[in-house]
């Protein structure tokens, strides 16, 4: 089902010249109200009114994260605090968080592009969503909510934390639709066994996960383990939070952006340089219809591809394939580009493995030392030591013939790797750089 069939399903031609009207007005709004981007055009010779094509768009300066920074907590909205109804904020890892702000309309926009969202993810109105996404400045908890409520299903505001609880009111209230992030979601897995709750007499049918990266593997793991199918979805707080983009379930294969409220780009993040559909590369958005906080081309730096050809959902909009990981977040080790994620879909293909790792990132000398801590199963840690090893040196192997780097395995116990409620620390690199 398609909550806004008008939109979802547009011909590319009407769509575009909807984006570019759109756009023109953005460009002009942002160049009069916001002195960054007044500032940033006057630097590269560009006028509102030279936006005269979609093509255009390439004209324009990129903006970064460090811009927010530097504008932090306000400078970069668009009207006054009069017109600002709802401020959010995303923590990063280190320093102060980017802020963001909505006007009435924004709040509007949003909450139906969440029904949108949650429609394409097989939610209808007599749907239970058990809400698990953190309420409060993060922008999932309340996205999730307004499009709940937007779409006419019930919502359960249970927000991220007490795990046991959570599985009771799950057992008690039947919620039909999961949604928090994929990690949060194993753990709900786990603590319900140790509750003897078993997903299959719960009445999930689908979940809709994101906000972290997570891999096919790891949606296979948690259809089958929750009983449910799972679909993913993609959001940054700086284009508007969750309802950037979401898989559809019927094909669960690519996620379709709501290209009427932002463009796509994807660039080589090292050149700039636009890339061609199919290019796997940065992503780069636009918002054209957002009021209190647009934004003009915007580093992601999530890497991903996009694919134009429609979907059998009958979704007209570009799809974007899972994001492989940050630019930021790849490491090098020793000179070699590791994602996390392609080290996930290593270890999730071997048997006998949890879907529960981390990585340690050192620096012995010169060298950098890359360790994958895994848990395996009770049964599999109880193997005698020899078979433990030959497991660990196995998965050495393949780490090392896929991604051509040397790791260091260590299969540990199950539930001896910290878990999160919100998204999963993967990454511990303790190298000073
Ligand atoms: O995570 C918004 C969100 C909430 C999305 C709930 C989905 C569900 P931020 O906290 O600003 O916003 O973090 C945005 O998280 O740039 C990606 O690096 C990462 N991310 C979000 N969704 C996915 C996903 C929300 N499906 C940052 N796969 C983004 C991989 C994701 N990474």
């Amino acid at each position: 089902m398609i909550y806004n069939e008008e939109y979802e399903t547009m011909p590319r031609e009407a769509l575009e010249a909807i984006q570019l009207r759109r756009l023109q007005t953005t460009v002009t709004r942002v160049y009069n109200t916001v002195s960054f981007y007044r500032k940033s055009f006057d630097e590269v010779g560009i006028k509102p009114d030279q936006v005269r094509s979609l093509d255009d768009l390439r004209n324009l300066p990129f903006t970064y994260k460090d811009d927010l920074r530097d504008n932090y907590p306000f400078g970069m909205f668009s009207v006054p605090m009069d017109s600002v109804v709802r401020i959010h904020a995303s923590s990063g890892t280190t320093g102060k968080p980017t802020v963001v702000g909505y006007t009435a309309r924004d709040i509007k926009t949003w909450s139906e592009l969440m029904a949108r969202t949650l429609m394409a993810g097989g939610v209808t109105r007599g749907d239970i969503i058990h809400n698990a996404y953190g309420y409060g400045l993060f922008t999932g908890g309340l996205g999730f909510h307004y499009g709940a409520e937007t779409l006419g299903a019930s919502v359960i505001p249970i927000s991220g934390g007490n795990t046991k609880r959570q599985v009771m009111i799950m057992t008690d209230f039947g919620p039909t639709i999961l949604t928090c992030t994929p990690s949060y979601a194993l753990l709900m897995a786990e603590v319900a066994e140790e509750m003897g709750v078993d997903f299959k007499g719960l009445k999930f049918k689908a979940g809709i996960f994101g906000a972290e990266p997570w891999s096919e593997q790891m949606r296979e793991e948690i259809e089958r383990k929750l009983n449910l199918k799972a679909m993913d979805i993609y959001g940054l707080s700086e284009v508007i939070g969750p309802g950037v983009s979401v898989e559809c379930i019927e094909a669960q294969s690519g996620l379709h952006i709501f290209e009427d409220h932002f463009i796509p780009e994807i660039i080589d993040p090292e050149t700039e340089e636009n890339l061609p559909y199919g290019t796997p590369g940065e992503l780069v958005f636009t918002t054209v219809t957002k009021e209190a906080f647009p934004i003009i081309r915007y580093r992601t730096r999530d890497i991903s591809i996009l694919h134009p050809e429609p979907c059998r959902c009958g979704r007209t909009m570009v799809r974007m394939g899972r994001v492989r990981g940050r630019s930021d977040d790849m490491l090098i080790i020793r000179g070699i580009n590791v994602f996390p994620s392609q080290i996930e879909s290593v270890i999730m293909e071997t048997d006998g493995v949890e879907p529960h790792y981390q990585l340690v990132v050192e620096r012995e000398g010169r060298m950098d030392t890359l360790s994958v801590m895994v848990e395996v199963d009770e049964r599999t840690f109880s193997d005698e030591v020899k078979n433990l090893q030959t497991r660990e040196r196995s998965l050495e192997k393949n780490i090392k013939e896929t991604l051509g780097v040397s790791a260091k395995v260590k299969l540990v116990e199950a539930k001896s790797i910290q878990r999160s409620e919100g998204k999963a620390v993967r990454v511990i690199d303790k190298r000073e750089i």
